[in-house]
């Protein structure tokens, strides 16, 4: 099936909380490409990735990066399909650096920023999933069931000496 959600990452070392992305959205059953692409270290490619988009039919991408994080914004500033950023834990700052560098796009083009690391991740997948949610009927209902098994999980866990 075509890959509507394109995620995306700095560098394989990024893999570790992207792959959260890549699970939850293959939970949901959304067809999606992963890929590795640089905004320092491969910016041609970043330009034609970004360029592509929508035409190759991605209707969200997923960037994720650490340290001075500018893929989300470089690829949210060469095409209209919307950017959700990830800011992955670096290991000087803690993500606090890949925090600040993707959420704080200037007024014009914006990347909506997750939190830090896996959390970040998996809550991307979920959001795109929402947006597709609203043109896909499927994704929404698989989305729905997802929250539903999430909240049955935490009910019929709730004593935590037990776990
Ligand atoms: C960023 O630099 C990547 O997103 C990664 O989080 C960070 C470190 O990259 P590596 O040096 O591990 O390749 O571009």
């Amino acid at each position: 099936m075509k890959p509507l959600i394109g995620i995306i990452m700095g560098s394989t070392s990024d893999w570790d909380t992207m792959s959260h992305a890549a699970d939850a959205l293959k939970q949901l059953g959304i067809p999606h490409e992963v890929e590795v692409v640089s905004a320092h270290r491969t910016p041609d490619k970043l330009f034609h990735y970004a360029e592509e988009a929508e035409a190759r039919g991605l209707e969200a991408i997923i960037a994720g990066a650490g340290g001075a994080a500018h893929l989300p914004g470089m690829v949210a500033a060469k095409t209209p399909v919307p950017v959700l950023g990830v800011p992955v834990q670096s290991k000087a700052l803690n993500g606090m650096d890949s925090l600040l560098s993707i959420v704080q796009m200037p007024a014009g083009i914006p990347v909506g920023t997750l939190a830090i690391g896996r959390a970040g991740a998996v809550n991307a997948a979920l959001l795109a999933a929402a947006m597709l949610g609203n043109k896909y009927p499927e994704y929404r209902k698989a989305l729905v069931a997802f929250r539903e098994q999430q909240t049955e999980k935490v009910m019929t866990n709730a004593d935590p000496r037990e776990q």
